[in-house]
């Protein structure tokens, strides 16, 4: 039996009458004395292969219904049209019963696969090899990976290279003290906080348009259902731009295009997660900084002062309000400067010319146009009580020729929450890292 020669479930129908190798995980074993049902999981669905005991005789029928739930087994049958299901295709373990335990799983299960009962999620995260058996866990993951696939291609087909900054880097790059510090020979590091100061400085090399699937590392000691201390993001940056505008505009394609294409190559995922997914309009709406205070204070229900960013209480107000509005994607622009990281670009009247990309109230974007000029960068860096001195390697690739431009950084753990509407960012991560998860 070549494995490689393995017909997976969803190809069954093109082998009617015709001995094939199946293989896959045994989901079930149904001895009825005379006849067993076993069923057989592989990545595209459930396989049932009938064992008769008088064709196999009592030893080989007795070996392919022995092995625990869940052992991966490989086995040879005929395949017929299933009389149980319309449409379906099911396997007959002919003589001599070919019949192969590839991996015996051990009983009980630290998880159960088809059980009715639901797992906590720490139970889940904690068995993650097993959680993923389950096809709507897969169907996240799968979703995931056709949705960063959607945004790669965007971004390449609108001029932007792909690019690996360090992910051990000197200093902050976001300016804060959240940082992991990390033993580099005789040199003190630290792990990334984002691409940032990097993909700036490649807008000094002529690449012009850059992309990064990024890690961000953030010892925030937060624990909520949004935030991890491991991220995985989009990391863009555009040069040549007139303002912000050009980043939002180029970054609502993406998002549409990316929600678009899930809509059209997952409704299989879809289905299985119960999500009916509506692409949104373009173009998203943008709502100034000083209107979102002045909309959520109006409500009563929350009290946010103008210099200050929005609580996640009323972004989820905001949320609400725009839901009622019919949109789920709107942009908040011009923060104040004072609440913004020092490389954003803040105009004489102190707005910013930044903005955070919201989804139903959830923040999955943060970006901005820059400050390119050198001598402004450097007062903004004292004004937050940083020493340009830190920062000299990065500034130097302002001093020779640095064109105006912007991005953002556009989290792809909580895209894949959103999309799916998950209660959970962790869900949306094979083994998110958060307070006290580090393992597996
Ligand atoms: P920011 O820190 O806002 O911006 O991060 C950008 C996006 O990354 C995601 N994200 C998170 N997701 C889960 N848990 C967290 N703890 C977490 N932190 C961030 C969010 C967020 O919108 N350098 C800037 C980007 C830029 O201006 O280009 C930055 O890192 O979706």
């Amino acid at each position: 039996m070549h494995l490689r020669d393995r017909v997976l479930h969803r190809d069954l129908g093109q082998h009617a009458g015709q001995r094939v190798l199946i293989a896959g995980w045994l989901q079930d074993a149904r001895d009825q004395g005379k006849i067993a049902f076993l069923l057989v999981r592989d990545r595209t669905g459930v396989t049932q292969v009938v064992a008769k005991k008088q064709e196999l005789g009592d030893e080989r029928y007795k070996a392919v219904t022995g092995p625990n739930r869940e052992s991966v087994v490989a086995l040879r049958g005929t395949v017929q049209a299933s009389k149980a299901k319309a449409g379906g295709y099911e396997l007959v373990l002919d003589p001599p019963g070919e019949f192969d335990v590839l991996s015996a799983a051990e009983a009980p299960l630290p998880l159960g696969v088809v059980d009715k009962v639901a797992a906590d999620l720490e139970t889940r995260l904690d068995n993650r090899f097993m959680d993923v058996r389950k096809p709507e866990v897969q169907a996240i993951f799968r979703l995931r990976s056709v949705l960063v696939k959607a945004g790669l291609d965007y971004f390449t087909q609108h001029g932007f290279t792909q690019i690996h900054t360090p992910r051990i880097i000197g200093a902050s790059s976001e300016g804060g003290t959240e940082l992991y510090p990390v033993k580099y020979f005789e040199k003190d590091a630290f792990l990334a906080q984002s691409p940032q100061l990097y993909k700036q400085a490649m807008m000094a090399t002529g690449l012009d348009r850059v992309v990064e699937v990024a890690t961000y590392f953030r010892a925030e000691k937060h624990n909520t259902y949004r935030h991890l201390n491991e991220i995985t993001a989009f990391d863009a940056e555009m040069a040549f731009i007139d303002s912000e505008e050009d980043v939002m505009t180029l970054l609502e394609g993406a998002v549409h295009h990316m929600w678009k294409t899930v809509a059209e190559q997952c409704p299989a995922e879809l289905a299985l997660r119960n999500v009916q997914l509506t692409v949104p309009g373009l173009p998203f709406p943008r709502i100034p900084h000083a209107h979102a205070v002045e909309r959520v204070n109006a409500t009563g229900k929350v009290s946010v002062k103008p210099d200050d960013d929005l609580s996640t209480e009323a972004e989820r107000v905001l949320g609400e309000l725009m839901a009622a509005e019919g949109h789920i994607f709107y942009f908040i622009t011009k923060y104040p400067g004072g609440i913004r990281p020092f490389y954003t670009y803040v105009d004489a009247d102190g707005t910013s010319r930044s903005f955070d990309l919201e989804h139903k109230g959830l923040e999955v974007t943060s970006g901005a146009q820059r400050q390119h000029d050198v001598d402004k960068l450097e007062a903004r860096l004292r004004e937050k009580g940083l020493d340009p001195k830190d920062f000299e390697s990065y500034l130097k690739a302002f001093r020779f020729g640095m064109p105006p431009h912007g991005g953002f950084g556009l989290g792809i753990d909580r895209l894949t929450m959103e999309v799916l509407g998950l209660d959970n960012v962790r869900e949306a991560v094979l083994f998110p890292r958060d307070r006290t998860r580090i393992s597996p």
